[in-house]
């Protein structure tokens, strides 16, 4: 059963959502739902599996709704798909999710980064949800400059090998099918950032911590109940934190709208959901050719039943 959140979007945060490509929601989803959110985060982290990966002192997870029902039920049940989809105007489709956590103390940055280029699939209608049982102040929290989901440019994603240093790299890539993704299924029995392969053709992400100034970059403070919504095309990162007296835990899950199609990339970093490798998938489907794997979670009109969370 799908929740309503707390309290009705507003315009403005809608359309500064599109204005800005990002928007905190104060305030949105109750209590047991961030009650929940510890609780999966908490049984995914303690269930590693070959999709973790530590990056220094962050762990970072992929599907980790795959492994625990708690975090199955906030993708499902919570207000999160509503909230995505009133800032879409349209149904929306849920395609992955991901845990990063930053244990107490220390809390590493997470560099300066866009989204797409590590998935199959581009569009307009790509929103990310995060969300965390944890306060995170503006210092360590999620940041975005402000705008960039309209750049028209895909940046080189930060992992992955490099094929103009790496000779088995560079003969996988000039290989690679174009009908076929660069990460099979059997990138679910041995995964790792560092495993795929990088489109060095891509440019580099621009040196913004180097430069602050010369950006235009939104953050907030963040407190349990809110969500930030921000478009998946965004570059976006997160500063450190020198000493932080509680972990810094958070859920961020990928949703699609209406317009969203598949993309074999040339480099590949994140294998694709694995229900769709079945499906043999080709450059310009359209997600919702494959409802059985990209489920409509909400459309205009859903609610609960008794209108509350
Ligand atoms: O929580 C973080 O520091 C990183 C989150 C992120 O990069 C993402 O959700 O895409």
């Amino acid at each position: 059963m799908l929740s309503d959140p707390l309290r009705p979007l507003t315009e403005d945060e809608i359309s500064d959502f599109h204005r800005d490509g990002a928007v905190l929601l104060k305030r949105v989803i109750g209590r047991e739902w961030v009650d929940l959110l510890r609780e999966g985060l908490e049984a995914a982290f303690a269930k590693r599996d070959v999709l973790s990966e530590d990056l220094g002192s962050l762990r970072v997870d992929q599907f980790p709704a795959e492994k625990t029902p708690e975090l199955r039920r906030i993708l499902m049940e919570s207000p999160i798909a509503a909230l995505v989809g009133q800032t879409l105007g349209s149904s929306v489709r849920f395609y992955m999710d991901q845990l990063f956590y930053k244990p107490a103390g220390q809390l590493p940055p997470t560099p300066w980064h866009q989204d797409t280029c590590y998935y199959n699939l581009e569009g307009q209608d790509l929103i990310r949800a995060w969300a965390s049982p944890d306060p995170v102040p503006r210092e360590a929290s999620l940041e975005v400059v402000r705008g960039s989901h309209r750049w028209n440019v895909t940046y080189a994603p930060l992992a992955g090998r490099d094929p103009e240093k790496d000779k088995a790299a560079q003969a996988e890539i000039s290989k690679a099918a174009p009908d076929k993704p660069m990460l099979g299924l059997e990138a679910y029995e041995d995964w790792s950032y560092f495993s795929g392969v990088r489109d060095t053709r891509l440019p580099s992400v621009p040196e913004i911590e180097k430069a602050r100034d010369s950006f235009d970059l939104v953050g907030w403070d963040y407190n349990p109940g809110d969500v930030i919504l921000f478009h998946a095309h965004i570059l976006h990162g997160a500063g450190a934190r020198p000493d932080s007296p509680h972990p810094r835990r958070a859920y961020a899950s990928l949703w699609a709208g209406d317009d969203v199609r598949y993309l074999h990339r040339a480099g590949q970093i994140i294998p694709d959901p694995r229900a769709l490798y079945g499906h043999s998938p080709q450059t310009g489907q359209p997600l919702t050719d494959f409802p059985d794997v990209f489920p409509t979670i909400w459309s205009p009109g859903s609610h609960s039943p008794d209108g509350g969370s």
